[in-house]
């Protein structure tokens, strides 16, 4: 199945946080990256009291199923030593969201997929868009047409890409 990923760091040079999640996340047994965005700069969305994020979105295939996928990027969090202090939407050092699993469309108190609001997120569409503009997000619509609707102010596609 194709899932896709969103990657997000605000500590500790982000894209150097992003480019060490993706080797871990290349490295993981069942998961094969496909395409990977560059990475872009963006402003924080939700609580703006932080800095700067480093975003980024990976294409991946794998044989895991949608839960087993959550545990893979949730591992690479805590390996990579995430702290949740609890501040909702508050500075983080790597965060691996669950984004899309083929076209599934689920809730359960674990994981909902789509991911609840990435269809209001620039800072998950923009990259998604320049690897897939067509993609429908089931519920939602086309990457391009949603991404139209979102203030795209501040992001940028950062020069040196996505490493790997
Ligand atoms: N993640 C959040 C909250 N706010 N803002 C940006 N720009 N990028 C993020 O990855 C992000 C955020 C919670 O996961
Ligand atoms: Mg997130
Ligand atoms: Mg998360």
């Amino acid at each position: 199945m194709k899932a896709w990923l969103g990657l997000g760091s605000n500590m500790q040079q982000p894209a150097l946080q992003l480019s060490r999640a993706l080797k871990r996340l290349a490295a993981a047994d069942q998961v094969e990256i496909l395409k990977t965005s560059s990475f872009y700069s963006t402003p924080p969305w939700g609580d703006e009291l932080q800095d700067d994020f480093v975003n980024a979105v990976v294409q991946v295939e794998t044989s895991l199923d949608p839960v087993a996928l959550l545990h893979v990027a949730q591992a690479i969090e805590a390996v990579m030593g995430r702290q949740r202090d609890g501040r909702r939407w508050g500075p983080r050092l790597i965060d691996i969201d669950l984004l899309l699993y083929g076209d599934e469309q689920l809730q359960t108190d674990e994981l909902e997929l789509p991911h609840p609001r990435m269809h209001e997120r620039a800072f998950v569409l923009k990259p998604m868009c320049e690897l897939e503009s067509q993609l429908d997000i089931p519920g939602h619509g086309l990457v391009e047409n949603l991404l139209k609707t979102l203030d795209s102010n501040g992001i940028r596609r950062l020069e040196a890409g996505a490493p790997v």
